[in-house]
């Protein structure tokens, strides 16, 4: 079915059969109810839930398989650093029970064989078409209907956009000058090559020190005959602790999943209940005991660190007090303290998104690993040659390159695709200083249009699996109460807009989050306005869109489109 789409597109718009339960139409393009873009663990599940309700859904997919995140970072380490129990869907009694995990955090192989598994056992993939991304969709605002095209020239007709593009997924290759004269291979993590990467005998270079680099580097390390780490900034790492899941464990999480998943979705990011304690605030306890509680934080590692005390994420000073803990650790670690120095993080932890590691700081100890500072304050990269990478006066010889500088988070992706709403008006200019969404669903004068964990909802803040889900139950009960009233459009209004943004930035300002150079602020974009995107808090952004769509959708505005 999916082969006959792709040839049918580029021969004739019309009287194709466009896949699994889509309509044929002799005057335009083929119809379809929803068209989703991205076949990750969001656009999957909405495909499910668009066949569970007898629609007819066409999604369009960059990759050759599904898995988004998990299909395109395969770089040597990439892993999750939410817990594997935790990391999946919970819509499925059947599924969770029978898929196995092995480990603590899963590896990016096991994720994507999981992604996979729901393709095959909830029979997606007929609804998919591969290897093709959009690039464009325009509301014909007559007919209520989104034209959708493909850069294989393909047209499809849609009642409703879900936009499925993930927030991570537009890879940030930074345009630096000689980039594409380098004769060695160069990689990005986020894009990384189907063949497997030779580093053994070879000298590699990594740029970037994020999630990505500190999960690579470790790895790279092992078999590289030396790695140069070139570090911009300082990243503060917490270690996984990760291992063997214990079957013992996985067990008794799966004789209550339904419970074990509830207490999840009440906590701030969704994810760590069985890690909740009294928490107290920093201030207020006594040093010996603080200091006894960051050794038993360290201990146990993984993302729940900062739940340790309350107000490490609202208090500048509490959070100093973490942030020096573990600037002490890097020390304690790193042998050689110039190198310890270098890896030392300024200022707030947290801020950024904060890091798991396995092994990161012990790597510097290796001795075919060196540390580059390509700050202003060191060596800043000035160009890459065909033989390696000009860091001031120094040329450093590679045979591998891997960018390991991040994404255009949360709105890159959604942007690359030319959407135009009410007026011929680009979603593009619209969002000129930043997005500005209703509940991070719905934008004002793109109707029918939804984005999956959108700027302004929890998404990047919170396990992604559980928030998209969230928000594909929304969308497709949004879509069954229109369908059960008789309505064509749905709109978010320009005050709900408004008064959202201010919401977002409201709860967002008593953070720390806001007030460092993060990506999720977009700073790491040159350009990019600078805009809080995510909204911190899982537990009461889901209680107010479920009173939003109690309330008849308040805040939305529908309409009727007659013929
Ligand atoms: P991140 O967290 O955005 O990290 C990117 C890294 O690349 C970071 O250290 C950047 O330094 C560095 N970078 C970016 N551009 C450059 C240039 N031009 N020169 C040198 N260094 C550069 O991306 P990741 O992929 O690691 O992680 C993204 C998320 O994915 C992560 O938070 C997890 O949620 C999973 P900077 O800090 O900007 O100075």
């Amino acid at each position: 079915m999916v082969h006959v789409l792709e040839v049918a597109f580029g021969m004739s718009e019309s009287m194709v059969d466009a896949g699994a339960n889509t309509e044929t139409s002799d005057t335009g393009p083929p119809r379809v109810d929803t068209v989703v873009v991205g076949a990750g663990f969001a656009g999957m599940y909405m495909i499910h839930r668009m066949i569970q309700q007898g629609r007819s859904v066409r999604c369009f997919e960059g990759g050759t398989d599904v898995g988004g995140t998990w299909y395109w970072n395969r770089y040597p380490g990439a892993r999750c650093d939410v817990e594997s129990m935790e990391y999946s869907y919970d819509f499925d009694e059947q599924l969770q029970q029978e898929w196995e995990w092995t480990e603590k955090y899963a590896t990016q192989p096991e994720i994507l064989a999981y992604a996979q598994h729901v393709a095959d056992r909830f029979d997606l993939r007929n609804h998919i078409t591969f290897g093709t991304r959009v690039e464009s969709a325009v509301l014909d605002e007559s007919a209520g209907r989104w034209i959708v095209t493909t850069d294989d020239g393909g047209t499809v007709s849609a009642q409703f956009l879900v936009m499925a593009t993930g927030c991570l997924s537009s890879a940030n290759l930074p345009d630096i000058e000689g980039r594409d004269a380098f004769t060695g291979e160069l990689v990005h993590t986020g894009r990384w090559p189907h063949h497997e990467v030779q580093f053994e005998g070879k000298r590699v270079g990594v740029v970037g020190t994020g999630s990505s680099g500190i999960q690579a580097i470790p790895v790279i390390a092992r078999t590289a005959e030396h790695l140069t780490v070139f570090q911009r900034t300082a990243q503060f790492t917490i270690p996984a602790r990760n291992g063997p899941l214990d079957p013992v464990e996985q067990q008794r999480v799966k004789t209550e999943y339904a419970a074990f998943r509830e207490r999840n979705r009440q906590m701030f990011a969704a994810f760590g209940s069985k890690y909740l304690r009294p928490a107290t605030d920093a201030l207020d306890t006594d040093p010996d005991e603080f200091h006894r509680e960051m050794e038993f934080l360290w201990e146990r590692g993984g993302a729940m660190f900062l739940s340790g005390f309350r107000d490490f994420m609202r208090s500048p000073e509490a959070n100093h007090m973490a942030a020096d803990f573990v600037r002490g650790k890097i020390a304690e670690m790193v042998d050689d303290p110039a190198t310890a120095a270098l890896l030392t993080p300024d200022g707030l932890i947290g801020c950024k998104r904060l890091v798991i590691d396995t092994d990161y700081y012990v790597t510097y100890n290796r001795p075919n690993v060196s540390l580059v500072d390509v700050s202003e304050q060191g060596t800043p990269i000035t160009r890459i040659t065909p033989t390696g990478i000009q860091a001031g006066d120094q040329h450093h010889d590679l045979d591998v390159l891997v960018f390991a500088t991040g994404f255009d988070a949360m709105t890159g992706s959604l942007l690359r695709v030319d959407i135009r709403g009410r007026g011929g008006k680009r979603l593009a200019d619209e969002w000129q200083a930043g997005p500005t969404t209703y509940l991070g669903l719905g934008v004002h004068g793109f109707p029918n249009l939804f984005t999956v964990a959108g700027p302004g909802s929890p998404s990047v803040l919170a396990n992604m699996i559980i928030a998209t889900e969230q928000h594909v139950d929304w969308i497709s009960d949004c879509m069954a109460y229109m369908r059960d009233q008789g309505l064509d459009l749905i709109e978010a209004d320009a005050e709900s807009v408004a008064s959202w943004v201010e919401h977002v930035n409201a709860v967002a300002d008593r953070t720390i989050f806001p007030s460092c150079n993060s990506w999720y602020v977009g700073a790491n974009i040159p350009g990019k306005p600078r805009v809080f995107m995510p909204l911190p808090g899982f537990p009461a952004y889901v209680e107010t869109c479920n009173n939003v769509a109690a309330n008849n959708y308040e805040g939305f505005v529908f309409e009727t489109v007659t013929a």
